[in-house]
């Protein structure tokens, strides 16, 4: 049979429902059973995106995140760890809206053609996915479709996000100057924690930290990556119920604790000044959370990790006698205002860019280091290639500079580079707490979040809402954005703005201003302008 025989006799088994797609923020996501086709089709853009890099390998995570359970998603990995080019989006989305498996296949080789893809040219693709209960019937049609072009793809199983783009990256370099690690979870285990233990060697024993794994993978993950912390820490993991597929990410998680601004309710009797943190469920994005002495929930989301990190990192750098380091920090619309103000005030730059990784990963490349967060928490910190030969090639004239020199070593190592990890955020933040001997409330008084409030609003058609100025501002429907800007004048500290998801169909609007009740007003009345 020839190729597109074969695509049409595999496709044939996963007929597509009568549905439109698209390739979103963080790639396909719906409801699981809407899915399969799409899974399909997603694997053959895999194929042809391995094949357009030259053969390297690619990736297929399943997984909808923080989403409910029903539902499930699917996303490309770039041959570096990164998200995939957001070019090739569009391709996925056509692919996916193909209405006939014939058209899946013409659609196959027009693009084979138009790339002019070499039939030697083999395609590698790994695959993973969450713990969802549709998970592994979505990886069976991934498979299906890389078997339809004869290709054996490598399955890691039940993984978090992060830790597959951390083996994808390592397959790509394995045996270069660039190698990342050893391309195994074991190898991945293995680089956390040794560059971990080294960073808290001589520090004091600290108290443990209540890990919420939103019952799902990053609960068993966390699990493993304990073993090879050894006494290096004490984590107490909850939330971490894989078994009943119901329990993900419902009523824990950090999208639970993000948006509710309080703590999951497993958490019954929590300990004052005691740290907490909240893992998605699929262990790419992290908060962190507290209660003071008169058991009031603070929370420290991905702003005060930017924030924390980047101070730490700058200090090291100073320490290790490095000049002319430029560090920047990358953050979009929802950053906290006070927490911008906080990085000016530490003299270092500050950009914004639109929601979702792939723009704030792409600005953070701008810099020796660029430390980049979403205020949900999902993010990290990047080393330029330049900044890590300086950092490797540095000569130390001091011991105190020898040892911070040591310290940013490891962390370069400890931080997972190809996309924000969980776990990784995890021992970052842990790492940084114990060298600067903070309790959680010493973190949080670095700046004072301004009140917030983050509403939703549904609406006929988001489409119609177009922004600019990395979404703060509207420049369609006409005249809508002059009304935000009246009713903002009104606050002190006053900052709203609105843009439609790129997940949903709402619109979201977001307010500051000096105290909740303002935040909550502001965010009411910019919503009513909506209908
Ligand atoms: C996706 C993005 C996340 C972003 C969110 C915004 C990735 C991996 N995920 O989940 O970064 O915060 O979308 O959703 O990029 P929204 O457009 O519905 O507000
Ligand atoms: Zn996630």
């Amino acid at each position: 049979m020839s190729t597109q025989e074969t695509i049409i006799a595999a496709s044939s088994a996963y007929p597509k429902p009568n549905q439109t797609f698209q390739y979103g923020t963080a790639g396909f996501r719906m409801k699981a059973d809407l899915l399969p086709s799409v899974v399909f089709r997603v694997g053959l853009l895999a194929a042809l995106r391995s094949r357009f890099k030259g053969g390297q390998y690619v990736g297929v995570m399943i997984t909808a995140s923080h989403n409910p359970p029903a539902d499930n998603g699917v996303k490309l990995i770039d041959p570096l760890g990164e998200m995939l080019e957001s070019s090739w989006e569009a391709y996925g989305t056509k692919l996916a809206n193909a209405a006939s498996d014939q058209e899946v296949a013409d659609y196959y080789s027009q693009l084979e053609q138009e790339f002019n893809l070499k039939p030697d040219v083999e395609a590698k693709v790994v695959v993973g996915c969450d713990t969802r209960e549709s998970s592994p019937a979505l990886v069976d049609a991934l498979v299906a479709a890389l078997n339809s072009l004869s290709i054996k793809p490598n399955d890691y199983g039940t993984v978090t996000t992060p830790q597959l783009h951390y083996v994808v990256r390592c397959l790509n370099t394995q045996g270069t100057d660039r190698a990342y690690g050893e391309p195994t979870l074991e190898g991945y285990f293995t680089k956390l924690s040794a560059a971990f233990k080294g960073l808290m060697k001589g520090k004091s024993t600290r108290t443990p930290v209540t890990v919420d794994c939103a019952n799902g993978v990053g609960g068993p993950q966390l699990g493993l990556l304990k073993k090879y912390l050894g006494d290096s820490i004490t984590i107490e993991v909850t939330n971490e119920d894989v078994q009943t597929y119901s329990k993900l990410n419902y009523q824990c998680g950090a999208d639970f604790v993000k948006v509710g601004q309080r703590l999951p309710p497993s958490i019954t009797s929590p300990q004052p000044l005691a740290r907490y943190a909240s893992l998605d469920g699929d262990a790419d994005r992290i908060v962190y959370y507290y209660v003071d002495k008169s058991n009031t929930f603070h929370l420290l989301d991905g702003d005060k990790i930017a924030t924390l990190a980047a101070s730490f990192i700058v200090d090291l750098v100073r320490a290790s006698g490095i000049a002319d380091f430029n560090l920047g920090v990358v953050q979009t619309a929802y950053a906290n205002g006070n927490s911008t103000k906080y990085i000016e005030k530490l003299g270092l730059p500050v950009v914004c860019t639109p929601t979702g990784v792939k723009h704030l990963h792409h600005a953070a490349l701008a810099y020796d280091c660029g430390v980049y967060f979403e205020a949900n928490g999902h993010g990290t910190v990047l080393f330029s290639s330049d900044a890590l030969a300086r950092i490797q090639e540095h000569n130390p004239n001091t011991p105190a500079e020898s040892s911070a020199l040591k310290n940013l070593t490891a962390l370069t190592e400890l931080i997972n580079q190809t996309v924000g990890d969980a776990l990784s955020d995890l021992l970052l933040v842990e790492v940084i707490l114990a060298h600067k001997s903070w309790t959680p409330d010493q973190w949080d008084s670095c700046y004072t979040d301004l009140p917030n409030k983050l509403e939703k609003a549904e609406v006929a058609d988001r489409n119609i809402y177009k922004t600019t100025d990395a979404e703060r501002k509207l420049t369609e429907p006409k005249g809508l954005q002059d009304q935000i800007d009246a009713l903002v004048s009104k606050y002190s500290n006053g900052r709203s703005f609105v843009r439609p998801s790129g997940t949903e169909n709402v619109v979201r609007v977001y307010a500051e201003a000096g105290t909740k009740g303002e935040a909550d007003e502001l965010a009411q009345k910019v919503k009513a302008l909506l209908n």
